[in-house]
């Protein structure tokens, strides 16, 4: 036992510290350490499992939007340290990464990126897209009923997106899903997921090697073409790839079989965006809300300098963790947050974080879900677990939660 890990107040400023242990939750169970945090008026300090030493925590939504849009916060100055954390090992690459990187650098990389994110391009790309859900569901009817959406759908379907953006040839997709499930579940086995991210970024050098040779406008097209120009580092051009395919992938994974869980076992919901499709893009953003959607907390930013915000003052050097999730669930923003409502209307909700870091590929994930949704309610009218709920597995150890397999019947 570590006695300062346990400690119950920070050494340096005698306040106390909430550890967070990171229990695995069942199904969409809502961590109560954050329903706990929301009830604070002011931010609390945490020690999470890995790293060392304590950190900020920010809850609420004003706090969250208050500590990701404030430029004294950085998360270039995370480089190098060790910190309290969620995961044993940093999931993405510290050098060259659009996660470590602070604005004007971090425009730099995003404006590259997004030439790849335009509306045109997801236009282009969305009956490509579809026609991966019609396929991998016609083989799930060939498997018969019942089966699993995480194997014959969720699992695949998210991958062949993300490869189809940066225009990976298939024999390249093979273990892929695997690679990213291993890369984002580190707690039973380090090891294996550095390997995994490891392999995952030679086959990114190999494919913009390929982009060299023959020019394409996909998003590792996008990618070679500028780094040749000098607008981005090569190592930025691999890391970009790298996260994109691995997150995409894992992400989307998890949160849309969250998602259909959720309205399997929502039935009024279920029966409404049957009656009324037209509602899914609606009820696709209030799902993100809704769904817990990692463990934990993701990446922090330090500050740079004494910042007075939440109820206290943050000394220069100190860790500053934003709950997404804990915001999202906020009752002076959502009322009776903790209830799936498709009627809330326009949702300022924050499941793809906020500020400058804002997910770059959140248009790609909401038409996936809403092909996934779609697709599942006109094909199947009678979709439903195949098993009792509280019988399903749920991953452990994840960073992102999702169920291990969703057998369903239709
Ligand atoms: O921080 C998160 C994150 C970061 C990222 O660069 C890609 C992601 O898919 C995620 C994510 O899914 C959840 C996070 O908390």
């Amino acid at each position: 036992m570590d006695p300062e890990r346990d400690a119950a107040v920070d050494p340096a400023s005698g306040e106390p510290v909430h550890c967070w242990n990171l229990d695995d939750f069942e199904a969409l169970e809502f961590d109560p350490f954050l329903h706990d945090r929301l009830r604070d008026d002011r931010a609390t300090r945490i020690r999470l499992p890995f790293g060392q030493g304590t950190a900020w925590l920010m809850a609420r939504y004003a706090d969250v939007k208050a500590a990701t849009t404030d430029p004294r916060f950085s998360r270039s100055e995370l480089v190098g340290r060790t910190i309290t954390a969620s995961s044993p090992h940093a999931i993405a690459s510290q050098q060259a990464s659009m996660n470590y990187a602070d604005p004007p650098r971090l425009n730099d990389m995003r404006r590259v990126v997004a030439r790849a994110f335009t509306g045109k391009s997801m236009q282009k790309l969305r009956p490509t897209v579809q026609h991966t859900a019609d396929q991998l569901l016609d083989e799930m009817e060939r498997h018969g009923s019942p089966a699993d959406l995480v194997e014959h759908l969720h699992g695949p379907f998210p991958l062949a997106a993300v490869a189809d953006l940066l225009g990976m040839p298939q024999d390249m997709r093979q273990d892929m899903t695997s690679w990213a499930n291993v890369i984002m579940t580190p707690g039973p086995a380090p090891d294996k997921s550095t390997d995994a991210l490891k392999t995952v970024r030679e086959c990114v050098v190999t494919l913009l090697a390929m982009r060299r040779e023959k020019q394409s406008d996909d998003l590792a097209g996008v990618l070679a073409g500028a780094a040749d120009a000098g607008e981005i580092t090569e190592p930025e051009a691999v890391s970009i790839a790298t996260a994109i395919l691995v997150s995409g992938a894992h992400a989307v994974r998890n949160n849309s079989a969250n998602m259909v869980y959720a309205l399997l076992t929502h039935p009024e919901h279920h029966e409404r965006l049957r009656r009324e499709p037209e509602m899914i893009p609606q009820a696709v953003d209030e799902l993100l809300r809704f769904i817990p959607h990692r463990s934990g907390v993701g990446l922090p930013r330090i500050a740079t300098r004494d910042v007075d915000i939440a109820g206290v003052t943050i000394k220069a050097g100190d860790t500053v963790y934003s709950s997404y999730l804990a915001a999202n669930r906020d009752p002076e923003v959502f009322p009776n947050p903790d209830t799936l409502d498709f009627d809330r209307g326009p949702i300022a909700h924050m499941a793809f974080g906020n500020g400058p870091h804002h997910c770059v590929g959140s248009m790609l994930a909401r038409m996936e879900s809403e092909i996934i949704i779609t697709t599942l309610i006109e094909r199947y009218p009678r979709l439903a677990l195949a098993v009792p709920p509280e019988q399903l597995e749920w991953q452990a150890g994840a960073l992102i939660r999702g169920p291990k397999t969703l057998p369903v019947t239709w």
